[in-house]
């Protein structure tokens, strides 16, 4: 109990600053946005990059009743059928243990020097591997889901699914975690691809998540037990490699669906992930919660009124529908929960769930 009192304590300090941080847009950011509204509208129509009469239709009409997460918490209320799409990144499973890539300090790539890297991302280019796999395996051992837990942001993107609101979760994660947090596989795109299977590089020979631990744990590089000579790589998606036919398929048809867009603990900035947030329709609500600002909107999209990146503009005279809450991604999650009444039960869920995999984890050992 007083776990959850200080966690909603958090979450409303997080909420204060949060709305400060939003609200403190200066004066001289106004002016420029009324001088770039008029260049943009006169760039649109000449160059006719966009649509421009139904672009800004649509960009006035107001779908929030406020550009806050009590906005978003109202339109989920009002929405009985809402068709949510959630988005992940790393941050959401920090709390777990599992570092992310991009953090200060504790990020990833911050922490690679004693792998010699000719540059932090080799570790997972597929040239780099092909030819020297080891730095990639000592990494996995530090990344390999063994005695991880999903976190509340696991379990509340599971109670979306439960209450009938997740059209699909799309992430970038490769560490299992939604499947332990009991996310049905259908529910699930892993964009990046996934520790939970692997395939021989020589022969594609299928394996299982339990057998690469294994070698893993014992500081070994897979080798094939069928061809004897390929390495057998995880199906993690390795810059060079193709993203998953699932993703491109189902990311067609369910952001022109979704309702609401809800992005976690991600840094948007590996494509083609981080363009998914331009391909909801231009009436759906987008909510970030991050420890920071990301994916927003840059100069020159805004300049030529172009629908690319997120517009987290609190004076609502867009029609704002963008919303950042920033802070810590299970907090905002419990918060999230709370508003929709659904506080105890995200509490619940993640106490029994957590007891069972210990109980799980108690009886292998
Ligand atoms: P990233 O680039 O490291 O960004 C993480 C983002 O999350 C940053 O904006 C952080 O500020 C934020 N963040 C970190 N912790 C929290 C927290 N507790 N609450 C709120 N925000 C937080 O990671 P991305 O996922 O954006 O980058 C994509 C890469 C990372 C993908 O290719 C993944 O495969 C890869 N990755 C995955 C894992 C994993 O599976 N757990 C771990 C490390 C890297």
């Amino acid at each position: 109990m007083s776990e959850h009192n200080n966690d909603t304590d958090k979450g409303e300090k997080a909420e204060k600053s949060n709305e400060e941080a939003t609200n403190s847009s200066s004066e001289q950011e106004e002016v420029e946005d009324s001088d770039m509204e008029k260049i943009r509208k006169y760039l649109a129509q000449k160059l006719r990059l966009v649509e421009s009469s139904d672009y800004d239709e649509q960009s006035q009409q107001k779908v929030l009743r406020e550009v806050s997460i009590d906005g978003i918490v109202d339109y989920i209320k009002q929405n009985e059928n809402c068709k949510i799409v959630t988005m992940a990144g790393a941050g959401i499973s920090t709390s777990a243990g599992i570092p992310d890539f991009r953090s200060p300090s504790s990020g990833l790539y911050h922490n690679l020097e004693k792998y010699n890297l000719p540059h932090p991302q080799a570790i997972f280019e597929l040239d780099f591997f092909m030819e020297n796999p080891e730095p990639f395996f000592t990494l996995a051992k530090e990344l390999l889901p063994e005695g991880f837990k999903p976190t509340p942001c696991h379990y509340f993107i599971r109670l979306l699914w439960e209450k009938g609101l997740l059209l699909r979760h799309y992430t970038q994660n490769i560490d299992t975690l939604e499947r332990m947090a009991g996310l049905p596989p259908e529910k699930l795109v892993e964009a990046h691809g996934t520790f939970y299977t692997g395939r021989c590089l020589k022969c594609r020979a299928p394996y299982m998540l339990s057998w690469m631990k294994e070698k893993i744990i014992e500081g070994l590089v897979p080798k094939c037990e069928e061809c004897n000579e390929g390495v057998v790589k995880p199906d993690i998606v390795f810059f060079g490699e193709m993203l998953p036919d699932r993703f491109h398929f189902l990311a067609d048809r369910d952001f022109a669906q979704a309702d609401l867009l809800i992005i976690m603990g991600s840094s948007l900035v590996v494509q083609p992930f981080a363009s998914l947030v331009d391909r909801v329709r231009p009436t759906c609500p987008r909510l970030l919660i991050n420890k920071e600002k990301v994916g927003m909107q840059d100069r020159l999209s805004r300049l030529l009124g172009l629908r690319h990146g997120l517009i987290f503009d609190t004076r609502n005279s867009h029609g704002g529908r963008d919303v950042a809450w920033l802070g810590d991604c299970d907090t905002g999650c419990h918060l999230l929960a709370e508003k929709l009444g659904w506080g105890e039960e995200l509490k619940d869920l993640v106490e029994k769930e957590h007891e069972r995999l210990d109980s799980e984890s108690a009886s292998k050992d």
